[in-house]
């Protein structure tokens, strides 16, 4: 990652800014033995909190109108490498969460022997089941689904949940909220947003009114063998200004956070602040004035930028909005294909989800958390936690003496 450059017959190093120090990846199927992730460029001398990552994942599994799945799974991590002594070391840090539900697969997802189980062959339109067995020339959609599942967003919530602890070191917080479900959206008076984060309601909603009418809504849906989607808000808190830049396209912190969660099974818009009504509103109501407070620092009314500008943090809030579609597994099913005998069929139903919208929040957070992280990383440096504060010391010192 480091670039070497001759200048003046003199050997030096830029950091290359493109290639981030901080990744992840995840791996395991949806009813295989257990998920993992690998989180690797988080700086040594990190303390972690056990309980913190586990209460994640809790988080992830709660919400109104999940499935069956969440009463079998009591998430819980094992942390296999890069921590000792509760600790980061630097290296690596290898995540695993077992799936109990495996005792009851454990011959369908056998990595050897004879195939065992009925195949899948009904694709569900809306999941990856008809473009998967093509592209990856399957005879059984079960070698698409068991990776493509949200299963997998576990992963994810456990590196999520270093990355916010990490955060959380540097005075910087990720909270998030439900904000309609199935076209039941709340009223933003209504909900108190210095309580955001404090989990006070089942499906991470903070407007208890509409909640009820949400769960109602979610009720219904499944009656009907139906599913539903919504909307979540992701709030970042304690952001230095200038994480990302408006240096080069990929170095845009809102295209990264967009990226990121787009990623997230089901999502299919990103909003960042104001988002689509910029394209309504005139400049007037939209770009956030600047004043100056008494003490000469400047000041927002407003944060219709959702806390980015030019690509950067500016110091704001950050504010994102996801809008998640309905789980495509439905009790009554959609009209589709069978992959085997080339007939029209109805599609096949995998036990799943009614609405997953509050899950997706805490993977939301997770995503965002893991961006945040990365901008970090990438400005202030990421071998030691201790030279990483000083670093970050002292640039916040260095913005903040004249504004
Ligand atoms: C999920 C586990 C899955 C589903 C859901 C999310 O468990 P199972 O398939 O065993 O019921 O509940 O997956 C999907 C919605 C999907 O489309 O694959 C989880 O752990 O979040």
């Amino acid at each position: 990652r480091i670039l070497y450059t001759v200048i003046n017959n003199d050997l030096k190093y830029v950091r290359c800014m493109n290639m981030s120090e901080l990744r992840f990846m995840t791996a395991g199927e949806s009813h295989g033995s257990c998920l993992t992730a690998i989180l690797e460029g988080l700086p040594a001398g990190l303390k972690l909190d056990l309980d913190a990552i586990n209460k994640d994942l809790a988080r992830r599994q709660q919400g109104y109108g999940r499935g069956g799945r969440m009463k079998i799974e009591k998430d819980k991590v094992n942390v296999l490498s890069g921590v000792r002594f509760n600790e980061t070391i630097g290296g690596p840090i290898t995540l695993q969460v077992v799936n109990r539900d495996f005792q009851n697969w454990g011959e369908r997802m056998a990595a050897f022997g004879e195939p065992a189980g009925e195949k899948v062959t009904a694709a569900r339109p809306g999941h990856a089941d008809f473009t998967g067995i093509r592209k990856y020339d399957r005879k059984d959609v079960r070698d698409i689904l068991e990776r493509s599942s949200a299963r997998e967003t576990t992963m994810r919530v456990a590196v999520g949940a270093v990355c916010k602890e990490f955060l959380k070191a540097l005075g910087i917080t990720v909270v998030s909220q439900v904000t309609c479900i199935g076209g039941v959206a709340i009223d933003p008076a209504r909900v108190d947003r210095a309580k955001l984060g404090t989990d006070i309601s089942d499906l991470n909603c903070y407007d208890a009114e509409a909640e009820a009418k949400m769960k109602a809504k979610i009720k219904e849906a499944r009656k009907a063998g139906d599913t539903l989607g919504g909307i979540f808000e992701i709030t970042v808190r304690g952001l230095p200004a200038g994480l990302g830049s408006h240096i080069q396209w990929d170095r845009r912190l809102d295209g990264k956070l967009a990226g990121a969660l787009m990623s997230i099974q089901a999502i299919k818009g990103v909003e960042i602040g104001a988002g689509f009504d910029c394209a309504i509103l005139p400049g007037s109501q939209i770009h956030d004035e600047m004043f100056l407070d008494a003490a000469g620092k400047v000041y927002r009314k407003t944060n219709r930028a959702g806390g980015l500008e030019g690509g950067m943090t500016n110091g704001e809030e950050l504010v994102v909005k996801a809008a998640m579609k309905p789980i495509p597994t439905l009790m009554q099913p959609l009209h589709s294909v069978d992959i085997e005998s080339h007939e029209e069929v109805l599609a096949c139903k995998e036990r799943s989800d009614t609405c997953a919208v509050s899950a997706a929040s805490v993977v939301g957070e997770a995503m965002t958390a893991f961006v945040m992280a990365q901008a970090i990383c990438d400005k202030f440096g990421s071998d030691a936690m201790v030279d990483l504060q000083a670093a970050l010391a002292a640039y916040k010192a260095r913005i903040g003496k004249e504004w």
